[in-house]
């Protein structure tokens, strides 16, 4: 502030900010007071759209420094060599709830980062999750409509959630994990990242690679007391918005160990799961942990609307080496993500402070709604162009690869939809085996028709007899005799 003389938006001093402009002390106000007229009209819109999912969260800004020399995968600049930093900014987040809703639910957490790289964004936008409820992007919005409110009532309808839950059953692995304890983390700092679905890394001599990426807590992973957590739901809604404030404010800087999982291009073909089905995981025996390096988040924003409300992410933010993978879930995320933030934030979102590159952005892109630059001022605004403007950069076009098959609306022919929840309940010490049955018992009295129970009884029936039986047993019912 250099002469902290209060101003109007326009830059003129304000000579009273207490009192309206009024005919006598008592009024009517005129309407030539524009400062009033501003500061009203400015307020009315200060709000933008909150994210349509992912309402609530919390950022935090931070570095990512390679520990590994994976440059034999990547071509990707900020990993090619050991010590290399580069700032990011992260933002976690709930899924269901709206922008002032509680912290401490049973839902995924966002785990969304952006590294600010010397040749440009790239965005990691995932889940503190390994898997997910669905594997096409065409059933995106009914599920979230089965999370929202009811639009009758306005309620949360968990009839509603559970009939959409059991008539999918490529669900009940991620069902299974978020009615584990990790499905309320005791706080942000204390749980895992994941990018959750197969991308594609290929290196300098257009060699590929499938990778899944892996953000391990180095604080560990703790879970949060379902009591405990109901209480503070009530007590103090943003309490993991709090911590993580907190903790970066007295310089307990909370920091990932980045390891991936490499699988071999052809071992796609074979490998007994589809490795482009998101609501599957790669056997750690497979395709053990590497390391990448380390992501320390060192520095809390300084103003929330401008670097966490506006912050916009996207899984086709790419930068060369790393691509994108045929899961059909995350090729519908790259149409649906930009769009998101062209609607709630503007054409020109990329531009602002937070998301705005570290390097250079050219190209020809001009004008649209908040152009705050100087909108490429008079350099030349098309190409191919007689006039030095910029151009490609062959060598880092997409590295071509073959696809094929009949062009139709076809579902997956991989449906093992049991086998990898079934191991993950029986991972489950007993302590916890209880817990996510309490849990999901809990979650599942409210249904009010005994059909969508029992038909959800059968997938857990089917994951692990004891599971299904212990689940029914708590609703008070009967395994139905068709799945034994
Ligand atoms: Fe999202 N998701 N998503 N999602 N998602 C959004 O983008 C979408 C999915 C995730 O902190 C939206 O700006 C579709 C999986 C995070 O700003 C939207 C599908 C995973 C965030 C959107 C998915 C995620 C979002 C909402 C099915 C984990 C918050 C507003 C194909 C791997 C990012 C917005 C932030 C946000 C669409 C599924 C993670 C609407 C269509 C799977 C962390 O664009």
């Amino acid at each position: 502030m250099t002469n902290n003389k209060l101003t109007t938006s326009w830059g003129a001093p304000v000579g009273d900010n207490q009192n309206s402009m009024t005919a006598g002390s008592r009024g009517p106000t005129l309407i030539q007071d524009v400062h009033l007229l501003e500061k009203l009209a400015h307020f009315n819109r200060e709000r933008v759209p909150e994210r349509v999912v992912h309402a609530k969260g919390a950022g935090a800004h931070g570095y990512f420094e390679v520990t590994n020399d994976l440059t034999k995968y990547t071509k990707a600049d900020f990993l090619s060599e050991i010590g290399k930093r580069t700032p990011m900014f992260i933002r976690f987040s709930t899924v269901a709830g709206e922008l002032g809703s509680a912290d401490t639910v049973r839902d995924p957490r966002g785990f969304a980062v952006k590294f600010y790289t010397e040749e440009g964004n790239y965005d990691l936008v995932g889940n503190n999750t390994p898997i997910f409820f669905i594997r096409d992007a065409i059933k995106f919005p009914d599920f979230i409509h089965t999370q929202k409110r009811d639009p009758k009532t306005h309620l949360k309808n968990p009839t509603a959630v559970w009939d959409f839950w059991s008539l999918s059953p490529e669900s009940l692995h991620q069902v299974t994990y978020l009615m584990g304890d990790r499905g309320i983390p005791a706080t942000l700092r204390h749980m895992n990242g994941y990018g959750s679905h197969t991308f594609k890394w290929t290196n300098k001599d257009g060699d590929g690679v499938w990778v899944k990426y892996h953000f391990i807590a180095d604080q560990g992973v703790k879970n949060m007391d379902v009591n405990l957590a109901a209480k503070l739901a009530g007590e103090n809604p943003d309490y993991h918005t709090e911590d993580l404030f907190n903790a970066i404010e007295e310089g307990n800087f909370p920091s990932w160990t980045l390891k991936v999982q490499i699988m071999p291009l052809e071992d796609a073909n074979t490998y007994r799961f589809d490795p482009f089905d998101v609501t599957k995981v790669w056997s750690h025996k497979d395709y053990p942990l590497i390391e990448v390096g380390k992501m320390v988040l060192d520095r809390n924003p300084e103003n929330y609307f401008a670097e966490v409300e506006q912050a916009t992410f996207s899984p086709g933010t790419l930068v060369p080496g790393i691509d994108v993978s045929p899961d059909k879930m995350l090729q519908g995320r790259l149409f649906a993500y930009h769009d998101a933030h062209r609607y709630r934030v503007g054409a020109n979102h990329q531009a602002l402070p937070i998301n705005r590159p570290k390097n250079e952005v050219s190209n020809y892109q001009r004008d649209g709604q908040m152009r705050f630059d100087n909108n490429g001022g008079g350099s030349v605004y098309y190409e191919p162009n007689s006039f030095s403007g910029p151009t490609e950069v062959p060598e880092h076009k997409q590295a071509a690869y073959a696809v094929s098959g009949i062009a139709e609306s076809v579902s997956y022919d991989h449906n093992d939809h049991y086998t990898q929840p079934g191991d993950l309940y029986r991972l489950m010490s007993e302590d916890e085996r209880a817990r996510t049955v309490a849990n999901i018992v809990g979650a599942m009295k409210p249904v009010e028709i005994e059909e969508i129970k029992l038909r959800q009884i059968q997938h857990f029936y089917k994951a692990d007899p004891e599971f299904g039986t212990r689940i029914a047993e708590g609703l008070g019912l009967k395994v139905p005799q068709e799945v034994k």
